[in-house]
């Protein structure tokens, strides 16, 4: 836990050097500004003491610095002439083996650096060779040639990245790294984080790049250093909402490499191959860089920007007028910035007169923020990430972060891995799971039960923390006489999880001092989702987690890369910026007051009302901005039927989308990489995105097409730049008043609520009280209630949709980059007994039917998926898998069941 580290004093070659207890001899030499050659070490990684060239002296005692502990008052010695002879013979036994070029100027590594310190050359590279190299992999390359067996790539990836992937094989001095599943790279267990590549001292391992590929000793030292070198710009990952905070090195205007930044506020160093590889897509031949309007022919065709905006600004200009302001809605995108959402919804509410706004958080966390916000108050997890890895016991619902979220799957990871429990609580075994002290298996769409199971066995083994229920929250009778007839055994059979795993499940929840609850679109994409949310947060009530010094409350891992924000900013029907209410005239009032207009009280139409209302004829125009609607939404026939219906769709788009496709005029867009702006991340932290590229062609950014349009309407949305509109947001928005793009340049990363420019943000919340009318937590007493959707025999299995590591949603971006390589299609899971039930062979094509739709897949038989249910994810649109969902949604917001579809599956 937190609290101030104690200090030791010790001193080196003469000079006093204080370190925090724990650090090393190596830290010690380091603070008194001796680099001392440690070819087997890195400060992000355990020590272990192996290539012997940090030797010191210790009170006279020879010792490598690496693996001997600072103790107070120690005399070491780091530079006499008999510690450097040591060292160089260390050094030149490493390098006898390897080939000359392992320190010719080809290869820039540590090794060679060290080498020409220590004087010693090319000429005492001796080795012959002959090992080979594994080019297998998209993304990494091994010369095995140039492997010391150092080991620190292994540790990289069992400590920071946690998979495993790699070994070293052999003996003596033709030990060398190899994946541990013994095959080629690009068939190990391997998941591209990039870490191996950074921590590589020899040049072994590169990622790639020009010649033999870019070494950690070109990737590390991103600050320009001459003329030829990079440009590195700061900036926040635009894939998912973990907040990455990455360097992007740029040369002659194109992305060199992206390095995740050691600085970074959430990923301290680490990345996923998402963020440091998928960016591919920015040059991708298929991006759009005109806009494109359809002709008479039906055929869409470059148009100037001056005709796509006056085009568009007459056709919202006629719908208004001949039907009213609530004929025009808009999707606003949780892949776009703050800034570019705020315009948006300033744009549909004060230009056209209307709320019909929102973001694809409808399709995915709305449960959360409607759930949280009626338990606890705000629209936001509840605690900071860097708590969570220090919570004693981890529940982990409906959730897959090893795939989804990488960087925090693999600190949920590492925390398990020192110590902490681990209760997984998925339907499938996911990564996690493996690792987990009690895996939940609830069939999907019963999570309300199973929560008020594990409410059951925390009252009836009295682990509530009475005081904080008495004091600080509303509804414990209700719920205790609810969850009365929610006993183990009654619950074992809603769920089939058995009875002895959810009293364990809730004995380790229940006894834990600090106990966290994180949690994904397992819980929320349902047709009680918010009822999941509630009764998920209820746990933490009773065990008093939230709010409090113990325990780190409840915290949905938040999807997009800004889907936090793109509903901060009020891009959704019924909030304003800030979450005030639209139908609140005191919140209107705060908006008009600075937009100076009046703000519509009615609340618009979600997503899926706005397709209702195409198909039914009253919606005339819709402007899709950054969503694959005809992708990702459920039921994608009845999706096409709305767009089609719509006598006017405009979509901003990076590429050719399915969406695109269907829209009568296209505007093409700047990506994450290309554009200045800020996202708020999962945890709340807002950063700032930079752009590092300019966009191809015409290619605009979200804002200055926004803008443009406005212009042609004859109106002025205010706010010229990014930073201009965040300063307005923050005069109407109370929980951002304290926030500028000046401040997060100054400060990297600020949590809201942030009222005050001169105050901190608040990574953790409620602390004094809840942000609820009364102040109190409120406890949901509320049934279990069965999915919308069922097997039958006609459609007898579960089908759960959900992610897979290498792509992103649609995929329209990680695609059209070298991730195609490391999974081509989209696969169907299913258990060995169902395969062999209806006649079915691993890798072959399936066809997948639903009440609604078929799609085709290949299949992948597993253990992974329970036996009657069946997984996939969505990011090949050819594939057609949201033709399989249905249309049931959350009753309370909406959101899609996109994890129960009743399908059957034949062999095609
Ligand atoms: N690689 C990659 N990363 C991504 C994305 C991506 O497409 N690819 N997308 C981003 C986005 S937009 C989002 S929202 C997040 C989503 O991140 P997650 O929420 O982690 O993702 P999912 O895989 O959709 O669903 C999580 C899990 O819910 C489980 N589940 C299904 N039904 C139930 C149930 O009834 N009960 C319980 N307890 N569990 C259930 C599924 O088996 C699945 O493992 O990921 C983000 N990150
Ligand atoms: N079956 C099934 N379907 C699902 C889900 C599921 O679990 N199962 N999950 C749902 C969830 S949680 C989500 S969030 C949605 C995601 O669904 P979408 O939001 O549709 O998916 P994305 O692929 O993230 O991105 C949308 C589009 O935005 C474009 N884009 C990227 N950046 C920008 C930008 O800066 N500006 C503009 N104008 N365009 C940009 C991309 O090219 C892409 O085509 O999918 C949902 N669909
Ligand atoms: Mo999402």
């Amino acid at each position: 836990m937190s609290g101030a580290a104690r200090e030791v004093t010790l001193v080196v070659d003469g000079r006093s050097v204080v370190v925090a207890e724990g650090a090393s001899l190596l830290d010690a030499a380091g603070a008194a500004g001796v680099e001392l050659p440690a070819l087997c070490s890195d400060s992000r990684l355990s020590p272990v003491g192996s290539c012997r060239t940090c030797l010191v002296r210790a009170d006279g005692r020879l010792a490598a610095a690496c693996v001997t502990p600072a103790a107070a008052g120690t005399r070491v010695s780091t530079g006499t002439e008999e510690l450097v002879d040591l060292r160089r013979d260390a050094v030149r036994t490493i390098v006898s083996a390897l080939p000359s070029y392992a320190l010719g100027p080809q290869v820039p590594s540590e090794l060679a650096r060290v080498c020409r310190d220590l004087g010693i050359g090319p000429q005492d590279a001796r080795g012959s060779g002959g090992r080979g190299r594994d080019d297998s992999h998209p993304y990494v390359h091994l010369d095995r040639d140039l492997c010391i067996a150092c080991g620190r790539c292994v540790r990289m990836c069992a400590e920071v990245q946690g998979t495993f992937a790699l070994t070293l094989t052999g003996r003596g001095a033709d030990t060398v790294v190899a994946p541990g599943t013994g095959g080629p790279w690009a068939e190990s267990d391997c998941v591209a984080c990039g870490g191996c590549v950074d921590t590589c001292p020899t040049g072994a391992i590169t990622q790639p790049g020009e010649g033999s590929g870019l070494t950690s000793a070109e990737l590390l030292p991103v600050v320009p250093r001459d003329a030829a070198a990079p440009d590195v710009v700061r900036t926040t990952c635009g894939f998912c909402g973990v907040g990455c905070a990455l360097d992007v090195a740029v040369r002659d205007g194109a992305v060199a490499a992206v390095l995740p930044a050691r600085d970074g506020p959430v990923n301290q160093g680490h990345a996923c191959v998402k963020g440091r590889f998928a960016h591919g897509f920015a040059v991708s031949e298929e991006r759009l860089t005109t806009p494109l309007l359809r002709g008479a022919d039906g055929r869409l065709e470059p148009v100037t920007w001056e005709a796509a905006a006056a085009h568009i600004a007459q056709r919202l200009a006629t719908a208004v007028d001949a039907y009213g302001p609530d004929s025009v809605a808009a999707i606003s995108s949780a892949r776009a910035t703050n800034e570019e959402n705020y315009l948006f919804q300033k744009f549909l509410r004060t230009v056209i007169g209307t709320n019909n706004i929102d973001n694809c958080s409808r399709l995915c966390h709305a449960p959360s923020a409607a759930g949280l916000v009626a338990s606890f108050g705000l629209s936001g997890g509840t605690d900071a990430f860097d708590d969570l890895v220090r919570a004693d016991c981890l529940l982990v619902v409906g959730a897959n972060p090893v795939e989804a979220h990488p960087v925090v799957g693999a600190r949920l990871l590492r925390s398990s891995l020192r110590g902490a429990r681990l209760v997984v609580a998925d339907p499938r075994e996911v990564g996690l799971a493996r690792y987990a002290d009690v895996h939940l298996r609830p069939r999907p769409g019963t999570n309300v039960a199973l929560f008020h199971g594990l409410a059951h066995v925390l009252l009836a083994e009295d682990l509530v923390d009475h005081g904080f229920l008495r004091e600080r929250a509303g509804g414990v009778t209700e719920l205790a006489a609810l969850v009365a007839s929610y006993p183990p055994e009654q619950v074992a059979r809603l769920t089939g999880v058995p009875a002895a795993d959810l009293v364990a499940a809730a004995r380790l929840y229940g006894r834990a001092e600090r106990p966290a609850i994180v949690y994904g679109l397992g819980v929320t994409e349902h047709l009680h989702g918010t009822d999941g949310v509630r009764t998920l947060a209820n746990l933490a009530v009773l065990r008093g987690a939230v709010g409090t010094g113990h325990g780190y409350g409840v915290n949905p891992l938040r999807g997009q890369n800004n889907v936090q924000g793109a509903s901060d900013m009020g891009a959704l029907p019924d909030l304003l910026p800030g979450y005030g209410k639209v139908a609140d005239p005191a919140a209107r009032a705060r908006a008009e007051a600075v937009w100076g207009g009046a703000v519509p009280s009615r609340p618009g139409l979600r997503i899926p009302d706005m397709f209702a209302a195409a198909r039914a004829g009253t919606l005339r125009a819709l402007w899709v901005l950054g969503e694959d609607v005809c992708a990702t939404d459920p039921d994608t026939g009845n999706v096409e039927r709305a767009l089609d219906s719509c006598p006017f769709v405009v979509c901003s788009e990076l590429f050719p989308s399915r969406t695109a496709q269907r829209a009568d005029l296209v505007l093409p867009a700047a990506s994450w990489l290309e554009k200045d702006g800020t996202f708020v991340n999962f945890d709340r932290r807002f950063q700032r995105v930079r752009p590092a590229i300019r966009p191809p062609g015409q290619a605009r950014t979200d804002f200055a097409a926004l803008h443009a349009v406005a212009t042609a309407m004859g109106r002025d949305l205010g706010c010229t730049t990014p930073a201009a509109a965040l300063a307005e947001c923050a005069r109407i928005a109370p929980l951002f008043a304290g926030l500028s793009h000046d401040r997060l340049d100054r400060e990297t990363a600020v949590a809201w609520p942030c009222p005050d420019p001169a105050g901190p943000g608040t990574p953790k919340l409620y602390e004094e009280r809840f942000a609820t009318p009364d102040g109190l937590a409120h406890l949901a007493a509320v049934p279990y209630l069965p999915p919308g959707e069922t097997p039958d025999d006609d459609h007898p299995l579960v089908l759960v949709t959900g992610r897979r590591w290498a792509h992103y949603n649609s995929g329209s971006m990680t695609r059209r980059s070298g991730n195609l390589g490391l999974a081509p299609v989209d696969q169907l899971d299913l258990h060995p007994d169902d395969a062999a039930r209806h006649g079915i062979r691993d890798g072959e094509p399936v066809a997948v039917e639903s009440r609604h739709g078929r799609a085709r897949l290949t299949a992948r038989i597993s253990t992974e998926t329970a036996p009657g249910q069946v997984f996939c994810a969505f990011h090949f649109p050819t594939s057609g898998v949201n033709r399989l969902t249905s249309g049931h949604a959350d009753h309370a917001t909406s959101c899609p069941e996109y994890k129960v579809t009743a399908v059957r599956v034949t062999a095609c």
